[in-house]
């Protein structure tokens, strides 16, 4: 197997006692290895397709990793649990790119800790909270314009949505006729998808250190703890704004159903877990976000959700070549659910923003 004789050649000992496919990424190529030593590893295919300057991506993650070493180091934590540790290629390198040009890379596995798919306790959703903030917190002074930006326009939504209409125009696979419905529920919000956008050109907005992808599935929560313990995935972590990094969390985590629920109405947003989150995460940015971003925290929910939905629909149109999909209309899901959170922030709306308020 391919990712056997990868594993091999980073900086590792002895054989590979079991290697097998990990996680519930939508982008990479995931496995979880052990050793003979008993020393277990994740090893990644990073996929070029979507990141395709790998050197520059792992780049930003020495950087980062590093910066966020010497903090842990210097308020008595533990490293090799709190942040990723890179495994080098038995080269010395950060990544290894094969012969075949795919690009690979090992990290040590943090034990004792779990990535969940869903919110089981409002504890859990909490001390993911703090742990997001916190890495924004702890990133603040990171020298921004050393990062590189691995997905050029990631959190543009105006441009997303340029995109996802080009999608709709070309209908590539023939299946526009039948999202109607979801095509224009999405062109029904278009004037929004710049608000946010403009008010960091008009610099309402600071642009700051963010993560970008801050799932739930993002972060390990300690097992024994119950705390937040390292926030890993950091392929996108560019500059960017918080509003983002609170929203795409609500929009995964404070959802009643999952991301992928094929039965719609199972989909609300559970304000209980929005409050929790909104309090974990302002106490994580520790008094760093201004008055302006806290008053857009729901806008940046309510954005995200949209452009997830745009781009599960745009995919969904283009031939599902993006996101990993496990079923036909698995990405159709994925932007109905987006949607319904949409209508339900939507009828919500107010009491998204009394609370929010409460934390100002
Ligand atoms: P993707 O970009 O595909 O989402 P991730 O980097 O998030 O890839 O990794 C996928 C999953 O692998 C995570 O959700 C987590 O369960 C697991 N994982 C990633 N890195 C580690 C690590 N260092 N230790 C333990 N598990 C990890
Ligand atoms: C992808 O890599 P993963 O599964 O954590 C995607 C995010 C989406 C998310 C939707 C690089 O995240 O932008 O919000 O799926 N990552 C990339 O679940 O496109
Ligand atoms: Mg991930």
């Amino acid at each position: 197997m391919r990712a056997e004789e990868m594993i091999t050649r980073f900086s590792v000992q002895g054989k590979v006692v079991s290697l097998e496919p990990y996680g519930s990424g939508h982008i990479n190529e995931t496995y979880r290895v052990v050793m003979e030593d008993g020393k277990k590893y994740i090893l990644q295919r990073i996929n070029t397709a979507i990141f395709t300057k790998p050197a520059e991506l792992m780049e930003n993650i020495c950087g980062v990793t590093e910066y966020l070493r010497k903090k842990i180091i210097a308020r008595g934590g533990e490293p090799e649990r709190e942040t990723l540790n890179i495994v080098p290629t038995k080269e010395g390198k950060s990544y290894l790119e094969a012969e075949d040009e795919t690009c690979w890379r090992v990290y040590r596995f943090i034990e004792g800790a779990t990535c969940y798919d869903e919110v089981k306790t409002p504890q859990d959703f909490y001390h993911s909270a703090l742990a997001f903030g916190k890495f924004q917190a702890e990133l603040a002074d990171y020298p921004a314009h050393t990062l590189h930006e691995t997905i050029p326009d990631f959190h543009n939504t105006a441009k997303r949505f340029r995109d996802f209409e080009r999608a709709v125009q070309e209908d590539k696979m023939g299946l526009a006729a039948g999202v109607q419905e979801e095509i224009s529920f999405a062109r029904e919000r278009a004037g929004e998808t710049d608000v946010l956008g403009e008010m960091l050109r008009r610099g309402e907005l600071p642009l700051r250190v963010t993560h970008n992808d801050t799932k739930l599935n993002n972060i390990m929560i300690d097992d024994a703890t119950g705390e937040g313990i390292c926030v890993i995935d950091l392929d996108t972590v560019m500059p960017g704004l918080a509003v983002h990094d609170f929203g795409d969390s609500i929009r995964f985590g404070a959802n009643t159903a999952a991301e992928d629920e094929p039965d719609v109405s199972k989909v609300s947003l559970d304000l209980e877990l929005y409050e929790i989150y909104v309090k974990g995460f302002t106490e994580g940015c520790a008094g760093r976000l201004t008055e302006k971003e806290l008053e857009m925290l729901p806008m940046g929910a309510k954005m995200m959700t949209y452009e997830c939905g745009i781009r599960f629909l745009a995919d969904y149109l283009e031939g599902d070549v993006y996101f990993k999909v496990h079923r036909p209309g698995h990405n159709l899901d994925r932007c109905r659910t987006q949607f319904a959170l949409i209508a339900d922030m939507e009828r919500k709306w107010q009491e998204m923003n009394e609370i929010v308020k409460k934390y100002c």
